[in-house]
């Protein structure tokens, strides 16, 4: 079969999905205008080496914010914050050297590394990020270049080896956070306006870049550096230093990803640049936000870092409004795998390193439903047939294997497919006991699944389909099931 094929369509097929490989090369093959930009994008179009590739098929990940904002909580002398409690020191009514003197209370007693890692991993997380420094400029790991880090709080070690070691041993990947932003380096500003600004700035800047050739040398097992704190008009300016610290990062740590929000093109746009082409190897503006159509992620790799409750990352002892549920988080994961993109769930310990109640419970229905339907997330992308109301589909990027994830069954429990020409749905069954189903053809290309079981179903529920294209060496990609 494979000899039918032209190259195209063979590439494709080891793609796994024609509209995903249409789309990562458009830009290549496209024509453009462009204005010339040194420090713009490098390369257009999806990354395909093999660390890239396992990013891509994570499907599921774990935010953790934690840092001495946890022990605030979201209060100060008991009056309550309701902004993100992170934040906290840029409130008005709270001083800002008594948010800098947190650290001298930071001993959290309750820090369990490989605790937290197998929770991560009994959700069905496939990597991590944590908050190595958040904006504040306060450090979860002993660093030579600050005082204001872990070894002069009470607890005095590292907190991010040990988590690194712990989730490397369950498997999960690990990415660093590292705001640019720091409130406390006396070199930071967030504008340059006189020609001190810039002097002190460059120290500032030789800092960073200290930090985070330290972070890597330190941990050399990290997978990647997710960029945050990176909007300020001073560090806009900082094109071409950020693009050589960009590459000299990558030469430290080969297959290092990096997103789209850690630096600025030549003139100050960030994420995409002035062509409107990807900087960074994701789209990392997915922030609180889903995108709705596969048009919405412009061919690229993205990711969606979520909170439990509306804005809060780092730990808020006192939630207020609307705390998502599992069903509702295991809607945003499909969704983000349905249209190739990553879903990452945010965790904000407590000041004493306690995981809270609220968080626990969730990642323990996610992780139920995932040791079920698993196979519908990882390795799986998007599906272009026409999306139906009942749910999502998405497809195993290696079998070819597509998996119909319902969450609005309809009172009839008949379940709409439509499909491309030529396709034929070979074998129908649920994922959860193997039960099959005879799809009933409505139309040409167009079928009903009938789910008549008197069960009532509990959580979303997987249906695969396994599927043939009709004719041999056509372009069609749906690739035989392997079975
Ligand atoms: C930033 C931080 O300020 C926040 O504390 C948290 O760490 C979060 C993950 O990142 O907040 C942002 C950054 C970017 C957007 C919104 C909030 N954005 O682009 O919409």
């Amino acid at each position: 079969m494979k000899k039918l094929l032209c190259g195209a369509a063979l590439s494709a097929l080891l793609a796994g999905s024609n509209a995903e490989l249409a789309v990562a090369q458009t830009p290549k093959n496209t024509p453009r205008t462009s204005i010339a930009l040194k420090h713009g994008a490098h390369d257009l179009g999806k990354r395909t080496d093999p660390m890239m590739e396992r990013w891509r098929n994570y499907g599921l990940g774990q935010f953790l914010h934690w840092g001495v904002y946890a022990i605030a909580g979201g209060h100060w002398e008991g009056k309550y914050y309701g902004g993100a409690a992170e934040w906290i020191r840029s409130w008005r009514e709270m001083p800002k050297d008594a948010y800098d003197n947190l650290y001298k209370q930071f001993d959290p007693k309750d820090f369990d590394a490989k605790a937290w890692a197998k929770q991560a991993k009994d959700m069905g997380a496939k990597y991590m990020i944590i908050t190595t420094k958040h904006h504040d400029g306060f450090c979860l790991w002993p660093s030579e270049f600050t005082d204001y880090d872990v070894s002069n709080s009470p607890y005095k070690k590292d907190i991010i080896g040990p988590l690194v070691e712990a989730y490397d041993a369950e498997g999960i990947d690990v990415y660093l956070y590292f705001s640019v932003i720091d409130w406390n380096h006396p070199g930071y500003r967030s504008v340059l306006k006189t020609e001190e600004d810039r002097e002190e700035y460059e120290e500032f800047k030789e800092f960073t870049k200290n930090q985070l050739v330290e972070l890597l040398e330190r941990y050399p097992s990290t997978k990647g550096l997710w960029f945050d704190g990176t909007w300020d008009a001073a560090w806009k300016e900082q094109a071409a230093f950020a693009d050589e610290l960009e590459a000299e990062l990558r030469e430290m740590v080969p297959g290092l990803i990096i997103g789209s929000r850690f630096r600025p093109d030549d003139y100050g746009n960030r994420h995409f640049d002035s062509n409107g082409d990807l900087m960074g190897d994701y789209e990392q503006g997915w922030e609180r936000k889903l995108p709705k159509t596969i048009e919405d992620v412009k061919g690229n790799d993205w990711d969606c870092v979520m909170t439990v409750p509306e804005n809060q990352w780092g730990y808020h002892s006192d939630w207020r409004g609307h705390v998502k549920t599992s069903f509702e988080l295991i809607e945003m994961l499909v969704r983000s795998v349905a249209l190739n993109g990553n879903f990452v769930l945010n965790f904000g310990p407590n000041g004493e390193g306690g995981i809270r109640k609220e968080e626990t419970q969730l990642a323990a229905e996610i992780g139920d439903w995932m040791d079920v339907n698993h196979e519908a997330i990882y390795d799986c992308g998007y599906l272009d047939w026409e999306k139906q109301d009942w749910g999502y589909y998405t497809q195993d990027r290696k079998t070819g294997k597509i998996y119909m994830v319902v969450f609005n069954m309809p009172l009839n429990g008949a379940l709409r497919v439509k499909t491309p020409d030529k396709v034929k749905l070979d074998k129908v069954y649920s994922l959860q006991d193997g039960k099959k189903f005879t799809p009933e053809e409505i139309h040409k290309n167009e079928y009903f699944i009938h789910y008549n079981s008197e069960e009532k179903i509990k959580s979303p529920m997987v249906i695969v389909i396994e599927s043939t294209s009709g004719e041999e060496g056509s372009d069609q990609v749906y690739q035989k099931a392997k079975t």
